[in-house]
């Protein structure tokens, strides 16, 4: 076990160093250079784990071991390798590492599988470049349109396209995928909360994700002079997104049943120290275990911009993501469970609070999703981090059920 851990740490010390902000976290954005680094090291490792690579019109990265099974769907291992800025190495990573480890035990074992395995690095599942998130799974199940996905601009004005020509990914090639070829998905992540490592447990095995909406919310006012402008002559729009945002914790606590509703980003314009703000743009993130409950929260979240609106304040808002909550197959979750028994590594059940791209997939293959602890159950912080002994455990239960889930028999039978 201890080379695959070694192989492990190794793999996630590499792609640790491809990242924006050396020395405070991981910063590795959709189409950036550091995207192009981290995608360079995972093409080398197929290669040279005996993997046909293959990229598709949106940049996620594909490693296939075939089948004897001529066209016959693949089971999927991955997960994604975009960061949230400043974040952990682990958050991603660690879930394409394992699915690499799993190809390399299939070769070493020299196992050859009826279904193929494909190894899969999904892009943009954090949505830091281009907004919303899980773009990569949602490209390749359709529910983001070839249409929709030109469409989207980063900060800078860039398009997906345009960033995806400058690091010599090619926009052409084949986009949505036929939901025929995939047998199954299977992810691991880590837990980004505190319940296994409080538990002691190495091994979660994901039941359900919670659902999660998020919207980008535009408010214009009037630019000023901070010092010739009377107060009650101001159209202040941070003021007002200041006023509304300090009121979605009230909301999402009244809602309860563990809703939470966030703003991660704000941006004001022109943000001069002595200038009274014309707009602020802010994204609100909403989740909860039961889909009422978001809807609960997007009604009061609309009557609270209604409210402002009222005011005199111009107020947008775009809905950037929808996902339900989503339930893992239930034969692929008894899989998980019956690995970890047999590999004497103890387990229990556990939802999910963050997304995934399990989620996505879920729509069109059975899924199953497996958690490790995160130390003190940080994540999306430089303080990420988890123990390269428990990736390897999850590579051995991803092993055993790949195996079961693409037929294999080992040749040397
Ligand atoms: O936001 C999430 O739950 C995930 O980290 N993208
Ligand atoms: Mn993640
Ligand atoms: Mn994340």
């Amino acid at each position: 076990m201890e080379n695959l851990q070694s192989r492990i740490e190794e793999h996630i010390e590499k792609l640790s160093q491809f990242t924006a902000t050396p020395g405070n976290g991981t910063t590795r954005l959709t189409y950036s250079k550091e995207d192009r680094q981290a995608r360079d090291y995972l093409i080398g490792k197929m290669k040279e784990y005996g993997l046909v690579v293959r990229e598709d019109g949106f940049g996620n990265l594909f490693g296939k071991l075939d089948g004897t099974l001529k066209d016959a769907p693949s089971v999927l291992i991955g997960s994604h390798f975009d960061s949230v800025p400043n974040g952990g190495p682990y958050d991603g990573p660690a879930g394409v590492v394992a699915g690499l480890e799993v190809a390399a035990l299939f070769a070493k074992n020299q196992i050859k599988p009826k279904y193929p395995l494909e190894i899969i690095a999904l892009i943009e599942e954090e949505g830091a470049r281009f907004g919303g998130g899980l773009m990569g799974s949602r490209g390749i199940t359709g529910l983001l349109s070839e249409e929709n996905f030109k469409k989207l601009k980063d900060n800078e004005g860039v398009s997906t396209e345009e960033a995806m020509v400058k690091i010599g990914l090619d926009p052409t090639l084949p986009k949505k995928r036929d939901p025929k070829t995939i047998k199954a998905f299977l992810e691991l992540h880590i837990e980004q909360g505190p319940i296994l490592e409080e538990k002691n447990i190495p091994i979660g095995v994901v039941e359900a994700i919670v659902g999660l909406t998020q919207f980008e919310i535009t408010v214009e006012g009037q630019a000023g002079h901070a010092g010739t402008t009377p107060m009650d002559r101001r159209a202040d729009a941070l003021v007002t997104a200041a006023q509304m945002i300090a009121q979605f914790p009230s909301l999402a606590i009244e809602e309860g049943a563990g809703t939470v509703m966030t703003t991660g980003q704000l941006h004001v314009f022109p943000n001069g120290a002595n200038v009274i703000p014309k707009k602020t743009v802010f994204t609100v993130d909403i989740r909860s275990g039961k889909e009422e409950h978001i809807q609960n929260v997007i009604r009061k979240l609309n009557e609270l911009i209604e409210s402002y609106r009222l005011d005199g304040m111009k107020i947008t808002a775009e809905q950037q993501l929808y996902m339900q909550p989503k339930v893992m197959n239930r034969e692929i979750v008894a899989l998980l469970k019956q690995a970890s028994s047999d590999l004497e590594t103890p387990y229990c059940s556990i939802n999910s609070g963050a997304g995934h791209d399990a989620m996505v997939f879920s729509d069109v293959t059975d899924v199953g999703m497996l958690f490790i602890p995160s130390k003190d159950g940080l994540s999306h912080c430089p303080e990420e981090w988890s123990d390269s002994m428990h990736i390897a455990n999850a590579v051995q239960i991803f092993f055993e059920t790949a195996k079961k889930l693409t037929e294999a028999s080992s040749n040397d039978q």
